[in-house]
């Protein structure tokens, strides 16, 4: 068999999250109206703003907006996120970043997979939020100790699963049959079950400690737990989710509304109570499952990002109960001190660019080590802001906690630990940081090198 007969990892993961929208759409009925809502409002904003459509289109992303999708699950030992790991890798998924969400009360530690490479992310850029639970946060040690021999019962993975990845790393690639049949056979993971896995005392025991840790150790597997598309208008989205019957959190995640937006604005709806049997059929509710949407902005440098988080701080002092309105008012007096301009966002050097020469550019001899700004005012290079592809640990915790009912907590503080976590995985979390920097200044190079 040659490397060519091989389906590549990237049509795997097309074909996987297609299946996995089909698959939610049919288990949750509020995504499939969810979906039409952001297609309509991202139609919408295209027609108002044809200078956004013609920067997606040449960013290669204006295509990939109807398939973006990131969701999220939530895993409960070591071995099922290593074991993870290997399912991803056949999908070109890979894990980037380290997301610590003890500090804000919620007891788990995640990584996003996702795929890295430009062509990939522009293909599908497909991720899934993974998270780790922390049963050692835990206090008392002999619900903690139920919790482990319960989840050390189950296997997450199906045989077929098991064998196809075994089989991807010895082959290096799969067959359009095998590709098929791990698509099938991965999906099941991910499916939502209807029986729990124990008695309804033990579910209550392990819920009032946190709900959390109920939905991770009481099921047959990780279900989903929401699929999230993109939107080109958030606010605009938020604001009619009521009208197609769906009843938003109270406020948008992160920054403000921005003519340059950054990083990532999320918004969620509230997990459904959805009906579950307990053993011995006895019935119950268990409430996991839920809606977000997401607009993507700039992806920031380690100084733009410190600028963020400062401000981001400062600004939860003052909107701590407000409504989404007032909210996003406060975050935008706050955020005045960010600067709100392309221009000013490189000199400052607060977000990542590409750049690459204009048809004049590309007629022109250019100097090695040239100014950059310089040969953007002359028209010679354009830049294009990279989309920030990963997630945010304040936002992510606001998400969690608008559904998890749990109020604020600082009980988990000071739990960092990313080694740990590294340990479980098997390999160390991708730094995203190095992976926008490297875009730049390959990109950078094509420019000044495009002489030689
Ligand atoms: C994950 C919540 C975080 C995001 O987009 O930041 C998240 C979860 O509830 O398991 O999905
Ligand atoms: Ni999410």
């Amino acid at each position: 068999m040659t490397a060519a007969s091989y389906v590549s990892p990237d049509r795997i993961r097309d074909r996987f999250s297609a299946a996995m929208s089909d698959m939610y759409r049919t288990e949750v009925p509020q995504y499939g109206s969810l979906l039409a809502l952001v297609d309509q409002v991202n139609r919408e904003t295209l027609d108002r703003d044809p200078a956004l459509a013609e920067r997606l289109v040449q960013r290669g992303e204006l295509e990939r907006l109807n398939i973006e999708r990131h969701g999220a699950i939530r895993v409960g030992t070591a071995e099922e996120l290593a074991m993870l790991r290997r399912l991803f890798a056949v999908m070109g998924m890979q894990p980037v970043g380290y997301y610590d969400l003890s500090g804000a009360g919620v007891p788990v530690h995640s990584t996003a997979f996702r795929p890295v490479e430009d062509a990939a992310l522009a293909r599908n850029p497909f991720r899934i939020f993974t998270s780790l639970l922390r049963l050692e946060l835990i206090e008392d040690p002999t619900l903690r100790e139920r919790a482990a021999a319960i989840l050390a019962r189950r296997d997450i993975f199906t045989p077929g699963v098991r064998e196809l990845i075994e089989l991807y790393e010895q082959q290096g690639g799969l067959t359009a049959e095998q590709a098929a049949r791990f698509v099938d056979e991965a999906l099941e993971t991910f499916r939502w079950h209807r029986h729990a896995t124990v008695d309804l005392p033990t579910y209550q025991a392990l819920h009032d400690v946190h709900r959390l840790i109920a939905d991770v150790v009481c099921f047959k597997g990780p279900h989903i737990n929401h699929l999230t598309p993109r939107t080109l208008d958030i606010d605009e989205v938020q604001r009619r989710m009521p009208e197609s019957g769906i009843t938003p959190k109270a406020v948008i995640e992160g920054p403000p509304r921005r003519r340059c937006p950054i990083l990532l604005r999320q918004t969620s709806f509230k997990a459904l109570e959805e009906p579950i049997l307990f053993d011995g059929d006895r019935p119950g509710t268990h409430t996991a499952r839920f809606g977000e949407i997401e607009q993507r902005g700039i992806a920031l440098t380690a100084r733009g990002r410190a600028l963020y988080d400062r401000l981001l701080t400062e600004s939860r002092k003052q909107t701590a109960g407000l409504e989404n309105r007032e909210h996003q008012r406060v975050l935008e007096e706050v955020f005045a001190e960010f600067p709100d301009d392309e221009t000013e966002l490189r000199r400052q050097g607060l977000a990542f660019f590409e750049y690459e020469l204009t048809g004049a550019g590309a007629a022109t001899d250019i100097a090695e080590g040239g100014d950059m700004e310089r040969l953007i005012g002359q028209g010679l290079v354009r830049a294009a802001p990279i989309t920030y592809e990963d997630f945010l640990p304040v936002s992510a915790a606001g998400i969690f906690q608008s559904n998890l009912g749990g109020a604020e907590t600082s009980a988990y503080e000071g739990n960092s630990s990313r080694d740990e976590f590294e340990a479980a995985l098997g390999v160390p979390a991708i730094d995203e940081l190095s992976l926008y920097a490297g875009r730049e200044a390959a990109s950078r190079r094509g420019v000044s090198g495009a002489g030689d």
